[in-house]
């Protein structure tokens, strides 16, 4: 009896132990957290063996090919045109200051040279190279930080079961697995890539929402994670409020706060570093037929929306299966890069302003100086609210010209003459007393 006691004693301090669980950031994860606030700007890239198919990286489920059909596709996907020079070149010119690529989307295919599965680009393209090692060294070199995206979501590996919502019958897997045996393997694909290509600045998980309610082992995983990378940051795309162990915060396809797509209905707004992601086009991988390319207004006033949400603008690029990325895209992020030379200094290094985002557009801070960006108005004054700060001067960010204001009980007028209005952005720099 005394034994049956403390036994359950035991398993109730274990138990307690685990749910209290609680994460302290080292130092370096810190820092990377306020480096992460500053940088504003990064390039997803979702790629693997689909892109063959140029119909999304979906492709294996929305058309119910079984893994072995699918299975056929590594040996069409040759990317002899892939060069990392040119793919961190275009990143660095866009203004964007990390790269975020998938190392495993659902399909389960291992964009690395994997240890622990033959699945791999190494052992099963003609290809046979490491894409994301070769990509790793590039961005060392001209300093941009490099993220992996990992699906948790698997649709190939027997071990994924129960199964969730996706990746079902059709698969052709056996209807039994042991997914603490898939967390062990997943674990285990993370190690490789956290110890085999040098410092990763971050994870970037999705997929747990197919298994909403499972037991994903979480404390264990985001644990190795930090003992074997503690700058790296965690996060994940569980459309949800963050977990302990995470150290970002993402949003798909909306704002925070938002949820026009659907994705976000229980995503409460933590305090972690935010980051919202988005297409280029209508889609994350390579498909062909999809030409609705959103617009350089869309996407810089996508850019400067996020940074007055105090979010990171994730913007997402899907290379063809030759390696290279679609030339509408890299003309995009030039004149992204080109507008960003301009007006970068109201962006980076500045956090969300001091007034939430409005009809009219967002405000960024840095230091005594508030940039209000105007994008969309059309009148020549604009009556802000004061936040309860003085104004020692206004002037147009664009020629330096000053702006005329009056504060008074209503707040702040800026009038701001007609012919100087930009329809992409109208930034006006206010410097506080
Ligand atoms: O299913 C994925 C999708 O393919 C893509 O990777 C996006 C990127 O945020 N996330 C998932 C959907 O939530």
């Amino acid at each position: 009896m005394r034994k049956l006691l403390l036994v359950t004693l035991l398993l109730f301090l274990l138990h307690g132990a685990y749910a209290q669980w609680k994460y302290e950031p080292s130092p370096e994860n810190l820092k990377n957290r306020e480096w992460f606030q500053q940088a504003k700007f990064g390039l997803f890239i979702h790629w693997g063996v689909y892109s063959v198919l140029g119909d999304g990286e979906w492709v294996m489920h929305q058309q119910q090919i079984p893994i072995k059909t699918y299975e056929k596709l590594p040996a069409f996907f040759n990317p002899t045109e892939f060069d990392a020079k040119a793919w961190v070149k275009m990143a660095k010119d866009a203004g964007m200051k990390y790269i975020t690529i998938t190392s495993k989307h659902h399909d389960g295919f291992a964009m690395w040279d994997s240890k622990v599965s033959d699945y791999n680009i190494v052992k099963r393209t003609p290809y046979g190279k490491d894409v994301l090692k070769m990509l790793a060294d590039e961005c060392r070199k001209e300093d941009i930080k490099l993220f992996f995206y990992h699906s948790q979501l698997d649709w190939r590996h027997p071990d994924y079961f129960p199964r969730g919502n996706t990746g079902g019958n059709y698969t052709g897997r056996p209807d039994r697995g042991d997914m603490n045996k898939y967390l062990d393997y997943m674990d285990a694909q993370l190690t490789e890539l956290l110890t085999g290509y040098g410092d990763v600045a971050g994870i970037w998980f999705d997929g747990m929402w197919d298994k909403k309610d499972a037991d994903w082992r979480l404390e264990k995983t985001y644990k190795l994670i930090h003992q074997l990378q503690p700058g790296a940051l965690v996060g994940s795309n569980h459309h949800r409020a963050p977990y302990e162990g995470e150290d970002f915060q993402m949003f798909e396809k909306d704002l925070p706060g938002h949820n026009t797509t659907g994705f976000s209905p229980e995503q409460k707004i933590g305090m972690l570093p935010r980051e919202t992601c988005e297409t280029i086009n209508q889609s994350w991988g390579f498909n062909l037929k999809d030409d609705r390319h959103k617009s350089r207004k869309e996407l810089i006033q996508y850019l400067v929306k996020a940074a007055g949400y105090d979010a990171n603008f994730l913007l997402n690029v899907g290379p063809m299966p030759n390696g290279k990325i679609q030339p509408e895209h890299i003309e995009l992020l030039k004149q992204m890069g080109d507008w960003l030379k301009q007006y970068g200094e109201t962006l980076y290094g500045t956090r969300g302003g001091p007034l939430t985002a409005r009809d009219w557009g967002v405000t960024t801070q840095k230091e005594n100086k508030v940039y209000v960006h105007i994008l969309k108005w059309y009148d020549a004054s604009l009556l802000i609210p004061s936040w309860g700060k003085k104004i020692k001067s206004a002037t147009l960010f664009a020629d330096k010209t000053p702006v005329k204001f009056l504060e008074n009980q209503y707040g702040i007028t800026l009038s701001i003459p007609k012919e100087k209005l930009d329809e992409v952005d109208t930034v006006i720099e206010l410097e506080l007393k």
